[in-house]
């Protein structure tokens, strides 16, 4: 089975060596690549001479470049991990056994598991775990580490995932549609190193944070239609009906209704709730739809690449 690690950086010169000389020494066998993005430093040089391949992606963001990495790397196994010399090489035995028996399509390297010695910024610590709240009151979803960058997949789940951010939400994007798609995912411990003195952080803690839960906003509004516009829907005719209750009181009192702006308001409001529930379900039977199209292409190519292996061997 090929297995290729893929390291995506942008100006990561100073630890681009270590993480692909640990890499080499865990898989011998495996092909390294390197994606750099606009490093202002000497990170494809420095890949290069490791033996790495090099591969330069001209968008800036990670997400960009892990949607390159998928479409241009043909392997088995595929392993992730940052240029940044921060998670352990040693680990990734574990990280890529439950893809080359079968048994998962992508693996992740939780750094918040119990069992995980993380050198944890308290602030991503603290982020962490509101992603985690977030992920577990929209879509349901129990897991460790959301944004972990270490992670294994499958040619399965790098073949049929589409991913669409450019950014830091790349890792949310991709487990929240492994998970909501039916992908099936694990997760073991690693242990986080914080980064050497002279490498310097990617993230913007403000920005990137923001992205991230845009994002999830964002599949979540596309996964789960009824439980959003219905939500929204709720919301707003529990608002209609503070002014619409005055005015119904008052009709009860005189007879009359008294207040015809709150009245307007009210009616206003509510009316806007009902049709917020109404599109959540016509896009939630839609979302179903394209859920079983979405199963019956995924059995389709299951099958093709069944009828390949067969023919050539197996592919994964
Ligand atoms: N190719 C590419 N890689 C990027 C880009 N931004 C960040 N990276 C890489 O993505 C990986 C993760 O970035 P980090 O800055 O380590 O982010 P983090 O791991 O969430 O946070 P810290 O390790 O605490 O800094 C590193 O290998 C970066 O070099 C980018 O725009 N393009
Ligand atoms: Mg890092």
């Amino acid at each position: 089975m090929r297995v290729a690690v893929l390291v995506p950086c942008h100006n990561e010169a100073s630890t681009i060596k270590r993480v692909i000389e640990a890499f080499r020494l865990e898989l011998p066998a495996a092909r390294i690549y390197v994606f750099d993005n606009n490093s202002a430093d000497e990170t494809a040089a420095v890949a290069r001479e490791a033996g790495a391949t090099v591969i330069q992606e001209p968008r800036l963001g990670k997400g960009n470049v892990v949607q390159a990495m998928f479409r241009q790397v043909d392997s088995d196994v595929y392993v992730m991990v940052d240029g940044d010399d921060t998670y352990p090489a040693e680990a990734v035995h574990r990280l890529i056994a439950p893809i080359r028996a079968g048994e998962a399509d992508m693996v992740i390297g939780s750094r918040l598991q119990e069992a995980s010695k993380s050198e944890f910024r308290a602030l991503n610590r603290l982020g962490n775990r509101m992603y985690l709240f977030f992920l577990r009151s929209m879509f349901g979803i129990r897991i460790s580490d959301l944004l972990s960058g270490y992670r294994a997949f499958s040619r399965r789940f790098v073949l049929g995932t589409p991913l669409f951010g450019g950014g830091f939400e790349t890792e949310a994007e991709m487990t929240i549609r492994a998970l909501t798609r039916r992908f099936r995912v694990t997760e073991i411990p690693v242990d986080l190193r914080n980064r050497r003195a002279g490498s310097s952080s990617k993230i913007r803690i403000i920005r990137d944070g923001f992205t991230i839960l845009k994002s999830m906003f964002a599949l979540f509004r596309d996964y789960k239609p009824l439980a959003f516009f219905g939500g929204i829907g709720l919301v707003l005719i529990g608002l209609g009906l503070i002014p619409g209750g005055i005015v119904i009181a008052d009709f009860f009192r005189t007879g009359l209704i008294l207040r015809i702006p709150s009245a307007i308001l009210a009616v206003g409001t509510v009316l806007a709730g009902f049709i917020s529930i109404v599109m959540g379900v016509i896009l939630h039977v839609i979302a179903q739809r394209f859920r079983e199209l979405d199963a019956n292409l995924q059995t389709i190519a299951d099958q093709i690449r069944r009828s390949r292996e067969i023919k050539d061997g197996p592919l994964c």
